[in-house]
């Protein structure tokens, strides 16, 4: 056991009244709430990236973190590491944990030394995983930093480098495995273009969908049960990426016969970027069965960039998990917390606080969208906005054609009368939950 956060005790929930800075006002992870309790619905994870790789460089300034662990290029520091995302776990009593292969071990420089430096981390961790509670909820590799990957992983013009890539994910996908993980995520952050001067798009789209299947096929020749995931963004790092919200990506996934087998790790950020609010992007996959996780976080709304902050706007949070309760839940996603420290944050106490803050703004939000579920005003409204169309006479519309319509509409002087949509009156009602 490491002592990086020294005598910080463990973070429990204390009830709305608490004036405690550490304690869980809203998050009792044993709480039931429409039938299961928070724990179970909201599947928390925490990021080590964000939370133990991550620096505290921005691009004017180089790392203001000077953890112990730093720098990340000795496998002693690659388990201190590991020794304190543990120590931190059990603080939050966290019950998953996500990770990139770079986040984990030193990097080697070639493709066989970082395959065994992946796999004796993994095994450092899977030793520290049995003693824990806290589970992997998904393992992805980091395809976007080295500068191998400048131009694309699966849609690089160099063959050499999409053969780097399916090896790279395969010892991802074997890692993701032997530690039990639940999701295995792809974020395609060079896969895209800079200037469409130098790209064949149809080609780049076409490795893309080629190398997904490999993914596919991989993992069930390994037999492995959890959900394969993407994850949309926009842009940034690229100037443009393929996988650009959840209407692209689903798109993409029916062109390529991948429908059934991949889903969408979804993200507030992202959906900012793409000029969508995260209630959008959830709406979306959820209208097509395609919600596979989140990556919880906020933007700064002013930046423009991908800021990566911890959630604190209960209304947004309560609207994304409507939408998530009333298509099922989260199944076997989670809420996983994209989020990084602000870079004068430097305390041990700071990543306590960040993260007890953000499971508690989400509590709070999922609390709200249960009662607003239970208490069923926006349903009936909308049950009542589309009653029309529970007519026979409506349904078999959908059945005939333009001429047959044309004919009714004529016969029978069809002449609409337009109906409030009652915007206000709904925001109002949202507004007593939140
Ligand atoms: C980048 C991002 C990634 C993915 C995993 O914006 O969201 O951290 O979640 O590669
Ligand atoms: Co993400």
């Amino acid at each position: 056991m490491t002592t990086f956060f020294d005598d910080i005790a463990q973070v429990t929930y204390k009830g709305p009244e608490s004036d405690d800075p550490l304690a869980f006002r809203h998050y009792d992870p044993t709480e039931v709430v429409m039938g299961k309790t928070m724990e179970e619905h909201l599947r928390f994870a925490v990021a080590w990236w964000h939370s133990f790789a991550w620096e505290g460089g921005d691009p004017f300034g180089g790392p203001t973190f000077e953890r112990p662990w730093h720098p990340q290029d000795d496998m002693g520091r690659a388990k201190m590491k590991a020794d304190v995302a543990f120590e931190m776990f059990d603080i939050l009593q966290a019950p998953f944990f996500c990770w990139h292969d770079t986040d984990l071990r030193p990097d080697q420089g070639d493709y066989a030394g970082n395959l065994a430096t992946l796999e004796e981390i993994t095994d450092y961790i899977g030793t520290k995983m049995d003693s824990a509670r806290t589970k992997l909820l998904w393992g992805t590799a980091n395809m976007f930093s080295h500068r191998r990957w400048m131009a694309g992983a699966a849609t690089n013009p160099d063959p050499d480098v999409f053969a780097f890539a399916a090896a790279t994910v395969k010892g991802c996908m074997d890692a993701t495995h032997k530690l039990g993980g639940q999701n295995y995520v792809l974020w395609g952050g060079r896969e895209g273009y800079e200037t469409l001067l130098n790209t064949d798009m149809g080609r780049e789209l076409d490795h893309m969908g080629r190398f997904l299947s490999m993914v596919v096929d991989y993992k069930h020749k390994i037999g492995f049960e959890g959900q394969i995931l993407v994850e949309p963004k926009p842009q940034e790092p690229s100037k443009h990426q393929y996988d650009f919200d959840a209407a692209t990506c689903i798109g993409f996934l029916r062109k390529y016969g991948l429908e059934n087998e991949v889903k969408l790790n979804l993200e507030q950020g992202h959906a900012i970027l793409a000029g969508h609010s995260f209630e959008h992007e959830i709406a979306v996959a959820c209208a097509d069965g395609m919600l596979g996780s989140i990556d919880m976080n906020r933007n700064d709304y002013q930046s423009g960039w991908d800021t990566d902050q911890f959630p604190n706007n209960t209304p947004e949070v309560a609207l994304c998990y409507y939408h998530i309760l009333k298509a099922g839940g989260l199944g076997k996603g989670g809420t996983n917390f994209d989020a990084k420290l602000r870079r004068q944050s430097i305390d041990p106490v700071d990543l306590i606080a960040a993260h007890a803050g953000g499971m508690d703004i989400c509590a709070r939000g999922l609390k709200a969208a249960a009662a607003m579920l239970e208490d069923g005003g926006l349903e009936t409204a909308l049950t009542d906005r589309y009653a029309g169309w529970d007519s026979a006479e409506a349904k078999s519309m959908l059945d005939s054609d333009l001429g047959a319509i044309q004919s009714r509409v004529l016969n029978d002087g069809v002449n609409p009368a337009p109906r409030s949509g009652a915007q206000e009156r709904l925001e109002n009602w949202v507004n007593r939950f939140v």
